[in-house]
């Protein structure tokens, strides 16, 4: 018999995390990230516990092309804020493989100084699975750093597909970082992350590419111009800055908080927060919902068959659902 795994404590969990525990801390971000039915269910009994202890935080979203410098930037912008007294959680989500092993460490250095930072927590992306499950995972993270007094969570992910939508939806500022450069921005624009984008600051703003960065950011707010904002309490402004130098760091934290205020001021913060959660909840269920689809091994075993049938014809799409739903008992 495998040996007995004590039960979690789910209060005494909730207490210590209150209290600041950075260790219980990462022990309860592994409760959250297993798999283990019972463990999920005390991962959400914690949740629950510390539900009232979590939202204070300003949670802000970071996307970019690789190498747009998102690791520097959160580095610059997150020893900044620690140095002002913030506890600042860095989270990412990045449902690829990409982040095994020597990735992690390559992070880790592109974040040296937050890395050291005892008022910085910084976890890497869950392990590679289905975008929905990774940024559950990562949600629930970031109510325990909150509950565990983190401020400032920064979450980061890689500038490709869904995982910025979701990420976006996690949070209540969304920064889109781009390049120098009039190609990359034309590739960005059509893909419509702009659309989501609170704030675009064009990153490496520093010594030959002052002028072209400048020029980039020109470009972006005639663009941004046309689109119409997503709230009328806020047009998304283009700025540049250097992760290297540190130049319009400081700047771009504080257009952070002027929307901070806006939108608490206007109700659109909790109407954000209040949607989104509605909105995992429904992830979640989904999900769950999938979840014998993916591993029940009768089900897996005649999927491509079904799907085959249906592929050339003999099998009808309804006749195939009625089918799969008979077999999964619904
Ligand atoms: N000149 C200059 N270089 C920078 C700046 N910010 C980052 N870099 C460099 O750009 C490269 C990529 O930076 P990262 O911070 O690792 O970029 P990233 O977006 O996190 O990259 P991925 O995690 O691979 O997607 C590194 O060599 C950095 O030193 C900047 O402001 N100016
Ligand atoms: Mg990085």
């Amino acid at each position: 018999m495998a040996p007995s795994i004590p039960p979690v404590d789910v209060s005494r969990l909730a207490r210590e995390i209150r209290a600041r525990d950075r260790s219980v801390l990462s022990r309860a971000i592994t409760l959250v990230e297993s798999k283990r039915a019972d463990h999920r269910r005390a991962a959400a009994a914690l949740t629950q516990a510390l539900l009232a202890a979590t939202g204070k935080a300003v949670r802000v979203g970071i996307t970019g092309a690789p190498g747009v410098g998102k690791s520097t930037t959160i580095d610059a912008l997150g020893t900044m804020l620690t140095g002002k007294g913030h506890k600042v959680a860095v989270l990412a989500v990045d449902p690829s493989s990409r982040r095994t092993g020597g990735s992690i460490l390559a992070d880790k250095t592109r974040m040296a100084h937050l890395a050291n930072d005892p008022n910085a927590f910084i976890r890497p992306s869950p392990a590679s699975g289905t975008l929905g499950g990774v940024a559950a995972k990562t949600r629930e993270t970031m109510l325990l750093c909150e509950a565990a007094g983190h401020d400032v969570v920064l979450v980061e992910t890689v500038g490709v597909g869904q995982s910025e939508i979701a990420v976006a939806d996690m949070t209540d500022f969304f920064l889109v970082l781009m390049l120098p450069g009039a190609g990359d921005e034309l590739q960005g624009l059509k893909k419509g992350i702009v659309e989501l984008a609170d704030m675009i600051a064009v990153n490496k703003a520093d010594g030959d590419n002052i002028a072209r960065a400048k020029a980039a950011a020109a470009e972006y707010r005639a663009a941004l111009h046309i689109l119409s904002p997503r709230s009328p309490n806020w047009s998304p402004p283009v700025v540049t800055y250097s992760a290297l130098t540190g130049d319009g760091i400081a700047a771009l934290w504080a257009k952070v908080l002027d929307h901070r205020e806006r939108f608490t001021a206007s109700g659109e913060l909790a109407v954000r927060r209040g949607e989104q959660q509605v909105k995992w909840m429904w992830e979640m269920l989904e999900e769950r919902l999938f979840a014998p689809l993916r591993s029940g091994r009768t089900l897996k075993a005649a999927l491509p068959r079904i799907e085959a049938e249906v592929a050339a014809g003999r099998l009808a799409p309804n006749a195939a659902v009625e089918k799969l739903a008979d077999m999964l008992g619904l």
